[in-house]
């Protein structure tokens, strides 16, 4: 079994980064390990949430892994808690990278054209050194705009595209796959780009009206479990951007359900069906 380690927070209730990658990546025949860079009562689209920073764990837990003699098959980080834990962030990926693993980056900190509230207008250029030493990132429009200091935009063409993906592979990355983007109306998706190969590619799915915190999460998680079972790139993109859809659907069907985060756990069936 393939043994990846996430590095991002514990949102105690709000369903998003280690609360969804945990369950998605296990369900998806992967193992979890995981480094919790904080611990907040909720995600930050609550009000008055509390935030307890674990900077000072991530060194120590990584010099005991190296001591055990641990590695992994790749390292996902998502929501990092502050500018002061990048460094060790960067270091664990010096210490953890070979050869064979892989460093999947989700440059969490924006969407909408805006930084979530907790991150200072530094924070962006700090990101910008954990996405360099990374195989694949995964940004949004509005995280890609920030990195590359391009301009965000909420109408443009394919060729504003390239030029986002064609800067963000210049912070380091060989792959770069931006997720948000749409051509049409009723389509959303990805598009992707091999800098080593010069190829792009895309991938669209239904764009449900309706969007709920926790999606770029489930995105990046189905995505990481999905390159560990043996998918390229192009079809672990695809699962997670179909299986992001069908959370959505599954939260929109329920009268019942959550403002803070999709009903992912209605949609493991799905995923687990799409790996047979
Ligand atoms: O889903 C991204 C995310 C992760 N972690 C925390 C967040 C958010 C988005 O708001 O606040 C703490």
């Amino acid at each position: 079994m393939k043994r990846i380690v996430s590095i991002q927070d514990i949102s105690c209730l709000g369903k998003c980064s280690l609360t969804v990658a945990l369950p998605i990546i296990s369900a998806m025949g992967v193992e979890c390990s995981i480094i919790p860079t904080a611990v907040l009562s909720t995600h930050t689209m609550f009000q008055n949430f509390t935030c307890k920073d674990l900077t000072d764990q991530i060194g120590p837990i990584a010099a005991h892994w190296k001591a055990e003699k641990l590695g992994f098959d790749a390292i996902y980080t998502g929501y990092l808690a502050s500018k002061e834990q990048i460094g060790d962030v960067c270091a664990f990926f010096d210490q953890f990278k070979t050869d064979k693993n892989l460093i999947v980056v989700d440059p969490v900190m924006a969407d909408n054209g805006k930084l979530y509230p907790a991150f200072g207008v530094d924070f962006p250029a700090e990101m910008a050194k954990v996405c360099a030493k990374a195989d694949l990132i995964v940004p949004n429009l509005t995280e890609a705009s920030l990195l590359t200091g391009l301009p965000y935009k909420t109408e443009y063409d394919e060729d504003y595209i390239r030029q986002m993906l064609q800067a963000l592979a210049k912070l380091g990355p060989r792959y770069v796959a931006l997720t948000g983007v749409s051509f049409e109306e009723g389509k959303l998706g990805v598009m992707y780009y091999d800098q080593q190969t010069g190829q792009y590619g895309s991938y669209f799915a239904e764009h449900l009206p309706a969007s709920f915190h926790g999606t770029g999460d489930v995105f990046a998680s189905t995505c990481v479990g999905a390159l560990m079972r043996g998918k390229s790139l192009g079809d672990a993109l695809a699962l997670a951007a179909d299986y992001t859809v069908e959370c959505i659907r599954a939260t929109l069907s329920s009268a019942d359900h959550a403002w803070y985060g999709v009903d992912f756990e209605a949609a493991i069936p799905y995923l687990v069906d799409r790996l047979r």
